[in-house]
């Protein structure tokens, strides 16, 4: 027996005590997939034309770490990498601009499911399911700071056939990988200063969303959400698709809403929006990220925050209506560790509350002993945990323990330093 196998069977008598079986929770696990979202590999550069560069839209990666992903190609190698260091079964969360149209520049209100069919070989190849996003950002269309509210038709109606190709792509997506596809519309419009109309450009953005939907695909394929937001740089006073916005639009056109975290004031936390939307929509797409003062962000930590919104999804059941994706982009470390840690993190949230004894904390709390869920909940805290965690990650044939960063360390040696 290993060290890790004989600490896992140590650690399971103590779970047991509290009657918590740990071989299901990780059992449970292995069947949560998380979205990797493709743009931590190039800080959100894509591949439009050889040096896209990201322009507006109230999103910024800051940091110049060396190594990244120029290419496709090496987009999936990175990837494949970060995959080989996380356990389990996870998906790709794909935005428009990483279409591969060969020489040709293609538009992309004209993007077809062909101009990401090695995206999709790549991913069935190692049976990775995928979700999608249209990018309404970093573009001339896109610089004025409005897209699907904007006041010109024309400028309107790009975006609107841009919306309506990136559904195409992601029932596309879905068929081929028999599993939907979430493909989700955000978009940055809003006023930097205080506006005078805060009517019209969301009478604007609703009827563009109806149009966008108006076409039927079989929800087997894909599954449509949106995606709201506070504030962003250069629309700190109005944001068109405000929180508001979003949930009424879901729920009276049963879409999905996507919650990112960083998008909300900074004590307001979506922990608690889980079950409040999923009392009135019926699935859910997270952008899980990490703010700091801001929507900034950062590579996701194993924080207090992220702990509860694990612990939401556990102890309301609602994993089967949740799709886990993560949104964050730093630049300033290596981009493959970056995956790695947010994912992992995310994982160890999601085995966390799995190895809670929710049962015995709910009657504690039905019974009104206060006391006593706040005592056990504190000494939750420091049962052996990572026990649990290290032989997950071994029986899934990955690094365990910081073991991952060597590898890391040495694909950065071989294969980032060599991009200049
Ligand atoms: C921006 C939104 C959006 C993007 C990605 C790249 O504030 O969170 O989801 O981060 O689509
Ligand atoms: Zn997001």
């Amino acid at each position: 027996m290993s060290n890790i196998e004989k600490t896992y069977s140590l650690a399971t008598e103590r779970y047991a005590e509290l009657g918590v079986d740990a071989d299901s929770a990780i059992a449970r696990l292995a069947e949560a997939p998380v979205s990797l979202h493709c743009w931590q590999g190039d800080d959100v550069g894509g591949f439009e034309t050889p040096d896209a560069v990201l322009s507006g839209g109230g999103i910024q990666a800051t940091g110049n770490y060396p190594g990244k992903a120029r290419t496709a190609d090496e987009l999936r190698a990175d990837l494949d990498k970060a995959m080989s260091l996380i356990p389990g079964n996870h998906r790709l969360n794909l935005h428009a601009i990483y279409a591969e149209t060969g020489d040709k520049r293609v538009q992309r209100d004209s993007l077809e499911p062909e101009h990401f069919s090695r995206w999709i070989d790549w991913a069935k190849s190692s049976g990775m399911g995928m979700d999608f996003n249209g990018s309404f950002f970093s573009h001339p269309n896109a610089d004025s700071g409005f897209t699907l509210s904007h006041a010109d038709d024309g400028i309107r109606k790009f975006w609107i056939d841009h919306a309506k190709a990136c559904r195409r792509i992601g029932a596309a997506m879905g068929e081929a990988l028999g599993s939907p596809c979430v493909t989700n519309v955000w978009i940055p419009d809003g006023y930097k200063d205080t506006p005078v109309d805060r009517k019209a450009p969301r009478r604007r953005f609703k009827a563009a969303l109806d149009d966008i939907f108006s076409e039927k695909l079989d929800p087997k394929h894909n599954l449509d959400a949106v995606e709201s937001k506070l504030f962003g740089i250069g629309s700190e006073s109005y944001v068109v698709g405000s929180h508001e916005f979003c949930l009424g639009y879901a729920i009276a056109n049963h879409k999905l809403l996507c919650l990112d975290s960083g998008h909300f004031h900074p004590t307001e936390v979506i922990s608690d929006k889980i079950s409040s939307v999923l009392t009135f929509v019926d699935e859910i797409l997270l952008h899980v990220s990490r703010g700091v003062r801001w929507d900034s962000d950062h590579v996701v930590t194993l924080s207090d925050e992220l702990r509860a919104i694990a612990e939401e999804l556990v102890r309301g059941d609602y994993l089967d209506r949740t799709h886990i994706g993560l949104d964050y982009f730093d630049a300033s470390i290596n981009r493959v560790a970056a995956w790695t840690i947010g994912t992992r993190n995310m994982l160890k949230a999601l085995l966390l509350a799995m190895l809670e004894p929710s049962d015995k904390l709910r009657e504690m709390e039905r019974g009104g002993d206060y006391t006593g869920r706040l005592a056990l909940i504190e000494e939750l805290k420091t049962m052996p945990f990572g026990a649990v965690w290290d032989y997950y990650c071994e029986r899934k044939c990955v690094p365990a323990g910081a073991a991952w960063l060597d590898d890391v360390r040495k694909y950065e040696k071989e294969v980032l330093s060599a991009r200049q």
